[in-house]
């Protein structure tokens, strides 16, 4: 029998439609062999269902994952001001979807510039190494993952967020402390010899961030080999009302290939926020995504 394979995303917050639909359209510009099923929380309004669905895609309701002690009755999800609430948690359904043999995971944030169906063939948990936030992190970065998913495991995810929701702060897996309980913090905790396992680490061409093309001194060749490129870093184009206040941002920080990439990218997603705004897509105030990392 033929194995059920899919590609998996994530939308918890209609704010988050534009890059969102920016990742979409680029999957499907890609020809993957593979369908796209995209998760969703109840608080994704019928209209921007049905924009998400018009791309030719599945989508699923799942219940927010949280960390315990918040009320549900009484958040408002499109509120990314809550600071014990981390949307971004909700990913770890991926591990429940069980009706797949395998799936490859994609974070809203990403662009994809090449076709990866070839990410089947990779075994359970390969990621890319996450080298970017934290010297000498051998962890692997959660924008992208090829993930087997296991009824078993999902539950001790669950138990971890069970664990570590009512602390304060808690070590993470390179000995930080840290107050944010995330996807990746959360996975860490379960997956401890990821690091040991080279079979499991894909190139880097898979899930390129954003903020270390600024520091490759091969920079553009290697641009031609990205497959997928993750806007995975505070700055984000869709952010800015024009194109100069955002340059002012991005030149304190960014190198000048991080910018023209960036703003290319930016002016990809305002041609999608006028597509969407054309479709019945409601501009809310965009600025709530700043604390949106997934
Ligand atoms: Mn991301």
């Amino acid at each position: 029998m033929e194995n059920k394979y899919s590609y998996v995303s994530l939308i918890t917050t209609n704010v988050y439609l534009p890059p969102f639909i920016t990742m979409l359209y680029s999957f499907l510009q890609t020809k993957p062999k593979y369908p796209m099923l995209v998760l969703v929380s109840r608080e994704i309004s019928e209209e921007n269902r049905a924009i998400i669905k018009g791309f030719g895609v599945d989508i699923l309701e799942v219940p927010l994952l949280k960390p315990a002690g918040i009320d549900i009755s009484q958040t408002n999800y499109n509120n990314l001001d809550i600071p014990t609430f981390h949307p971004c948690l909700s990913k770890l359904h991926i591990f429940n979807l069980t009706q797949f043999d395998k799936v490859i995971y994609i974070d809203g944030d990403m662009l994809l510039l090449q076709n990866i169906d070839e990410l089947f063939d990779a075994p359970d948990l390969s990621a890319v190494p996450d080298l970017g936030w934290v010297k000498n992190c051998k962890q692997f970065n959660a924008g992208l993952m090829v993930v087997k998913p296991d009824k078993a495991r999902f539950q001790q995810l669950l138990d971890i967020i069970q664990t570590y929701s009512g602390q304060q702060s808690w070590l993470d897996a390179v000995g930080n402390m840290v107050n944010n309980l995330d996807d990746q913090q959360v996975l860490y905790k379960l997956f401890t010899d990821w690091p040991t396992k080279q079979e499991l680490h894909l190139s880097s061409v898979y899930n390129m961030q954003i903020n270390y093309l600024q520091r490759s001194p091969i920079f553009p060749e290697i641009f031609k080999k990205i497959k997928v490129l993750h806007m995975s870093c505070s700055i984000r184009p869709w952010l800015y009302e024009t194109p100069d206040e955002f340059g002012k941002d991005c030149s304190k920080w960014l190198s000048f290939n991080a910018f023209a990439i960036y703003n290319w990218y930016g002016q990809l997603i305002n041609g999608c926020i006028q597509l969407l705004i054309n479709l019945g897509y409601k501009s809310e105030n965009l600025k709530k995504l700043s604390s949106i990392f997934y």
